[in-house]
């Protein structure tokens, strides 16, 4: 693992000018992955339509990505990017890794490319699920990265299937008794380990070595790596400035979206979220500090104590079981080999 300090020195291709919210996890996301692909090899990303793509690649206006100019001989530090369809952002890269390959073998091509695909949770898990299946079935080496903030964001916060259950989504609104999303998220990580990838992992860049280190490992495997990056979004969650990585730490700690790496032939480990619910943090403090669940959990302003509301306990009692359920999943999934 290249050190953290050189790292951090190396220049980013995703840049200043971009029109995410203040805070949004993904921007920090995007500043991480750009530094750590700034390694001598070059890069293309594609980008499926999402927030990381609409405040990023605005042309005119924005356009938030690049390494600054290079010549043909700083071949190694040149970097492309390729806006597709909304669903199509692993299917591209897959072409792209194609085509890179196939010059390769005719000596067309003779310095190496790594490519990566960026994506919304909408999009990878959602709408363009089947083809980020095929994709990743075809064993493309190409790193997937999502974008994952629950929601389908940047056409107004709709219902994904990664949804954490009971969050109010502008179609699954919290509304009387029903308490807001009713369905359980889609098991991702164990979906991209049966469909053949090499890597899969879910961390964010709140736990910044594990997430240079997956990176770095992603681009090493033979076949796909896919990494799900939890991304707490201010605007859909409704959280108050300056929290994004607190709960980015909180959610994986409290296990709601615990940090998980998995390597074909080695397996896998859960990390900083232990398996018994009594030693991890609380999970009414992860969600009183969104108002996405404000419909089960407040915080008194004044005492700053949070309690559930009345009539809401056997929906708290219910993300209880859930949460559970998903870090017991985890911790057998990491016993998976291959
Ligand atoms: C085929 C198709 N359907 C719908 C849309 C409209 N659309 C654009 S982005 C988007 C939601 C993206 O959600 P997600 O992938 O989760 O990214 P986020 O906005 O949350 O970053 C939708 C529905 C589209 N561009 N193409
Ligand atoms: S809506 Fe959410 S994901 Fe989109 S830019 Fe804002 S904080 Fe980021």
């Amino acid at each position: 693992m290249s050190s953290i300090k050189e790292v951090a020195q190396r220049d980013s291709c995703f840049r200043a000018g971009s029109t995410l919210c203040p805070g949004c996890m993904e921007s920090m996301a995007l500043q991480n992955i750009g530094r750590v692909t700034d390694n001598g090899v070059k890069t293309c990303f594609t980008i499926g339509t999402s927030c990381a793509e609409v405040s990023t690649l605005f042309f005119p206006n924005v356009v938030a990505w690049g390494r600054g100019e290079s010549s043909p001989d700083e071949f190694g530090k040149s970097f492309s990017i390729i806006h597709n369809v909304f669903e199509s952002a692993p299917t591209c890269a897959e072409a792209v890794r194609d085509v890179a390959d196939a010059l390769t073998d005719c000596g067309a091509l003779k310095n190496p490319i790594q490519v990566f695909s960026v994506s919304g949770d909408g999009g990878a898990i959602a709408i363009g699920l089947r083809a980020l299946l095929h994709t990743i079935n075809r064993r493309s080496r190409i790193t997937m990265i999502v974008l994952v903030n629950e929601v389908f964001a940047n056409t107004g916060f709709q219902y994904s299937p990664a949804a954490t259950p009971f969050s109010d989504t502008s179609t699954t609104p919290a509304v009387g008794d029903v308490p807001g999303n009713l369905n359980p998220p889609i098991d991702y990580l164990h979906m991209a380990i049966a469909a053949g990838a090499d890597l899969v992992a879910q961390v964010s860049p709140a736990h910044s070595r594990m997430f240079q280190k997956t990176i770095e490992d992603s681009m090493a495997v033979k076949g796909t790596a896919i990494v799900f990056v939890p991304a707490p979004c201010i605007s859909g969650w409704k959280y108050v400035d300056g929290k994004t990585i607190d709960l980015a730490l909180d959610g994986a700690r409290a296990g709601v979206y615990p940090t998980f790496v998995w390597k074909r032939g080695e397996g896998g480990k859960v990390v900083d979220c232990k398996r018994e619910a009594k030693d991890r943090p609380s999970l009414e403090e992860f969600l009183a500090e969104q108002r996405r669940f404000v419909h089960i959990v407040e915080r008194d302003r004044k005492t700053g104590e949070v309690r559930v509301k009345p009539g809401r306990e056997h929906h708290v009692e219910a993300f209880r079981t859930w949460v559970q359920d998903n870090v017991e999943r985890l911790y057998q999934l990491a016993e998976i080999k291959k």
